[in-house]
C-alpha cells in the first residue's frame, strides 16, 4: 500500500507531466479560445469577440439531454476512472471531495446557438483526475460516460485545460439534477453537448471513440471560436 505522501507526490508529478503535453500540443495546435486557458468568463473575455459565431446570449438556462434524467444520490454517486491509466479507480463521493476543489468562473456555449455568460462553478479539475489514474503517456482521448447511458469523446488535450471540472455547484448552489446533479463535467472552451451531465465514467483511450452526438454526425472538435458544430 502507498502513503498518503506517496499518493500526493504521484499527483503532482503526474500532473507536471500532464501540463508539459498539454503545452506542447497548444502550442502546436493554436486557436482562438487559447488566449483564455483559464476559462471564458468576464475576467478572460477581454479581446475576444462578445459571442462566438452564430451564437446568442441567453439570461436563463436551458435544459438539455435524452430526456431521461436519471436520479443519482450522493450516496450512490460512483466516478470511474478506467482504460489507459496506470491507476484504475472507483471514486465515491467522499473522495471526489477529497481532492483539490476550484472554482472557476466560464462561459456556457449550446451548439444549438445559445450561450450563457459568466457562471460560477465549483468542482474538481479534470487535469487532477487524470493525474490521480496516472494516465498513460500514448493516451490522447477521452470517452466521458453518464448515468443516463449518455457518452461524449473529446481530445485528451482539450480536456485537460485547466477550466474543464467535473462540477457539483454552480452559481453557489448544488448543481440542480436537470443540469446534471450530483456532478457532471463542463468543458466551457467547447460546445455544451461535451459536458457529461451525470457522469459515471471516464475512459482513457489511445483510440478516438465518437459518442452518442459524435456518432450522429456532430463534431469530434466541438469548437464554438471555430463554429465547429458538425463533422
Ligand atoms: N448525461 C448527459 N449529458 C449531457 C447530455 C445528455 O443528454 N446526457 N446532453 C448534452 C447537451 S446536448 C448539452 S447542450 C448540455 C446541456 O446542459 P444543460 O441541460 O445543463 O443546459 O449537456 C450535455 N450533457
Ligand atoms: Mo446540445
Amino acid at each position: 500500500m502507498s502513503t498518503p505522501e506517496d499518493k500526493e507526490a504521484r499527483i503532482v508529478d503526474a500532473r507536471m507531466r500532464l501540463r508539459q503535453r498539454f503545452e506542447a500540443r497548444q502550442a502546436a495546435t493554436p486557436a482562438l479560445s487559447d488566449t483564455a486557458p483559464m476559462g471564458t468568463g468576464q475576467p478572460n473575455r477581454h479581446g475576444m469577440p462578445r459571442l462566438p459565431p452564430g451564437q446568442h446570449e441567453v439570461t436563463n438556462w436551458p435544459v438539455l439531454d435524452l430526456g431521461q434524467k436519471p436520479v443519482v444520490s450522493k450516496d450512490v454517486w460512483r466516478l470511474e476512472l478506467f482504460g489507459a491509466c496506470a491507476h484504475p479507480q472507483v471514486l465515491d463521493w467522499s473522495a471526489l471531495m477529497a481532492l483539490p476543489i476550484v472554482e472557476d468562473t466560464s462561459d456556457f456555449h449550446c451548439v444549438t446557438t445559445w450561450s450563457r455568460y459568466d457562471m460560477r462553478w465549483r468542482g474538481v479539475r479534470f487535469s487532477d483526475l487524470a493525474a490521480l489514474a496516472g494516465v498513460h503517456d500514448d493516451a490522447e482521448h477521452v470517452l466521458c460516460h453518464a448515468y443516463d447511458h449518455y457518452t461524449t469523446n473529446l481530445p485528451l488535450v482539450e480536456a485537460l485545460k485547466d477550466d474543464v471540472l467535473i462540477a457539483f455547484e454552480v452559481d453557489g448552489a448544488p448543481l440542480p439534477r436537470e443540469h446534471g446533479g450530483p456532478a457532471r463535467m463542463i468543458t466551457p472552451q467547447l460546445y455544451a453537448w461535451k459536458g457529461a451531465k451525470w457522469i459515471s465514467k471516464i475512459e482513457f483511450r489511445v483510440d478516438d471513440r465518437p459518442g452518442f452526438w459524435e456518432e450522429r454526425g456532430y463534431s469530434n472538435r466541438a469548437h464554438p471560436w471555430r463554429e465547429d458544430r458538425y463533422s
